[in-house]
């Protein structure tokens, strides 16, 4: 059963299907080249292996990231963990949560661009018109004519709030936006226990109409004050009301290239069996078992590299620590030779004072 917000049991749940090509996470989130699989990042974004960090604290920055492709699903849900981090008593400006028409990759609202067509769930931690009231969580929708009230903190905009501090909780915050028949709903984990479901009920919105189409971003911008705003994943499901057919998937590896792959596997195979015969050939002494592990597995390899590496980092240790050594020798013998120096001069600076005491003597002397 489905629970509503009251606790009743109105309907079955939705059937949930996670949507990888919507999605990043952890821990192979960034690939190599610094790009996130399926999403761009612009401005000031910085995607690293376990989170993006939307914007670094430091003043007047803006970032954000988007899915490189449109999304189409009727229902959906998205959950979003995240930590908003600064060392100020208040941070500044927030992170927002885009479902749109267009990427809106730059601009004024928490580091995106105004006049959006769809909803953003906004996450304002700077208290722009002094009311004392945030940080909030508000759900602000968007036709594309609407310029955002940011003095005001999008107050008379909001089409759902609530008041939740999101800054600085020992653990990531959670946030679950879903749409499901016309219903946007935020439900929030605040961060304090490591409890992943530990969610609570935040703003919802009834009769929502937003484009069937459009982009999921997530933006963030500092001001004056500035706290990090890092994303550790956004994952994507869609939903399908119980008793209706699930969209087909639209991923899977075309037909030809499995059966490319699979012809280069068959290859390696052959290869690798010709390989092994050929070596049971030179070696008829070497029986059974042992062969294979003559054949490194991938994991071994990868496994024989890192020691490998790690190896070479303690060679390398150990040389610097040489190194250091003999510069300590060398200091340690300029240090002898210095204070060598000063005890010397110290018994001519003696010396010097019995021949000052001795001077007018021989001024004196001279004058006679
Ligand atoms: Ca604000
Ligand atoms: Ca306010």
């Amino acid at each position: 059963f489905f629970f509503n917000h009251c606790g009743t049991a109105t309907e079955q749940a939705p059937h949930r299907r996670f949507e990888y090509k919507y999605s990043f996470k952890g821990p192979h989130l960034a690939q190599t080249d610094g790009g996130i699989p399926f999403w761009i990042h612009t401005g000031n974004a910085i995607p690293s292996a376990d989170q993006v960090r939307i914007t670094p604290s430091l003043r007047s920055q803006r970032g954000s990231v988007w899915t490189k492709n449109k999304v189409n699903f009727e229902h959906w849900e998205a959950e979003v963990t995240f930590r908003v981090s600064g060392r100020g008593r208040m941070g500044a400006d927030g992170l927002a949560v885009w479902f749109t028409t267009a990427q809106g990759l730059d601009g004024p609202v928490y580091g995106a661009a105004d006049h959006w067509n769809g909803v953003g769930v906004f996450f304002d931690s700077f208290d722009n018109d002094g009311k004392k009231n945030n940080p909030a969580i508000l759900i602000v929708g968007n036709n594309g004519n609407l310029i955002y009230d940011h003095q005001n903190d999008g107050s008379t905009q909001a089409l759902g709030t609530c008041l939740r501090d999101f800054r600085n909780k020992p653990y990531p915050v959670r946030a679950k936006i879903t749409y499901y028949k016309k219903t946007l709903t935020v439900m929030i984990n605040n961060g304090f226990t490591p409890d992943k479901e530990d969610y609570e009920f935040c703003a919802k919105v009834d009769n929502m109409v937003i484009p069937r189409e459009g982009f999921f971003g997530i933006s963030a911008a500092t001001g004056g004050l500035a706290d990090d705003h890092d994303v550790l994943s956004f994952l994507l499901f869609s939903l399908t009301e119980p008793g209706q057919q699930p969209p087909p998937p639209e991923s899977e590896i075309p037909k030809e290239e499995k059966d490319k792959y699979q012809e280069e596997f068959q290859n390696f195979q052959q290869e690798l069996d010709k390989k092994k015969e050929e070596f049971q050939k030179e070696h008829p002494d070497v029986q059974g078992e042992p062969i294979e592990d003559l054949y490194e597995s991938v994991n071994d390899r990868e496994i024989r590299q890192v020691f490998e590496g790690q190896n070479r980092i303690h060679l390398e240790i150990k040389q610097l620590h040489r190194q250091l050594a003999m510069i300590l020798d060398e200091q340690r013998r300029y240090v002898s030779v210095i204070t060598d120096e000063v005890s010397k001069k110290a018994t001519n600076v003696g010396s010097g004072q019995v021949h000052m005491s001795t001077q007018p003597m021989l001024t004196h002397k001279g004058s006679h």
